[in-house]
């Protein structure tokens, strides 16, 4: 098939690119990190990590494709401060694969001058429960190393606070289906709250994904959110640099 043809060149041909999202701290206004985005050739049906990642998983690519992304993730690193961190996504299942292990990671990393300590792993919310426990012993092998976990997409998924709180993250990143419109919407708020003071209470930090209005930013600081990312702060960038001076993807 022409389709899984043009996918196995990409594998092959590694032409694949990351662009970068800045995540900012609202109390100084710089990136405290930036989320690593995968973008397929463009001009093609493969530009979008969704159809990339989604024909990777039905034809039994996805930890090649992953393997790929988090190479590139890493590569494209060089201009990361050493405060600062990459957030990197990783789908539940992939936490499975054999060659996801801190030490490849590592090699990645010293290429690059940095260490586990600039490395935040993202994983989704749906994660199935019958991988709960082995996922749990391999991502706090990793947290041992220095690596931190983010909770992404919550408030989305079916995973109760319990679980979350099983995976002991270092973040959680609230999904942008709750952040939009919170400042006029009572009912996100309310729900918005209850994240703020868990994390609070459990030490864990809290990202508001997806804001796109200033009014939405000054409730989400008014609420104690600290950390944010969004088309109103930054847009996804090619290359890592200064939040002003990134090359706007689009
Ligand atoms: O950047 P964009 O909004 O097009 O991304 C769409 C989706 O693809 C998001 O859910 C994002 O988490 C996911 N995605 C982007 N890059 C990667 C990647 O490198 N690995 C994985 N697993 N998912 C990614
Ligand atoms: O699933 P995940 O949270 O990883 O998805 C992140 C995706 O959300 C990124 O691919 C990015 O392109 C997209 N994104 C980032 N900021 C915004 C925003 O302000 N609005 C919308 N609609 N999408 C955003
Ligand atoms: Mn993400
Ligand atoms: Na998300």
């Amino acid at each position: 098939e022409a389709r899984a043809a043009r996918f196995l060149s990409i594998l092959e041909r590694q032409t694949i690119e990351s662009v970068y999202q800045p995540i900012v701290s609202f109390v100084d206004g710089r990136a405290f990190g930036y989320e690593a985005l995968t973008r397929g050739p463009r001009g093609t049906d493969f530009q979008s990590p969704l159809e990339l990642f989604k024909f990777a998983e039905r034809e039994g690519f996805l930890y090649s494709l992953d393997r790929l992304a988090r190479e590139k993730a890493i590569a494209g690193c060089a201009g990361l401060a050493r405060e600062q961190r990459v957030f990197i996504n990783i789908p539940a299942q992939v936490i499975h694969d054999p060659e996801f292990t801190p030490g490849r990671t590592m090699k990645l990393l010293e290429e690059r001058g940095l260490s586990p300590h600039n490395v935040v792993f993202e994983i989704t919310e749906r994660c199935s429960i019958e991988d709960f426990t082995t996922a749990k012993k391999i991502l706090q092998h990793y947290r041992n190393q220095g690596y931190q976990i983010a909770i992404d997409d919550a408030g989305a998924g079916y995973s109760s606070l319990q679980a979350i709180a099983e995976l002991q993250p270092d973040f959680i990143k609230v999904d942008r289906s709750l952040i939009h419109n919170i400042h006029k919407d009572k009912i996100k708020e309310h729900i918005l709250e209850t994240f703020v003071a868990f994390a609070d209470k459990m030490n864990i930090r809290l990202i508001a994904e997806g804001i796109e209005q200033a009014d939405d930013l000054h409730k989400l600081m008014q609420m104690g959110v600290h950390f944010g990312q969004g088309y109103l702060l930054a847009k996804p960038a090619a290359g890592i640099g200064p939040v002003d001076e990134g090359i706007a993807e689009q």
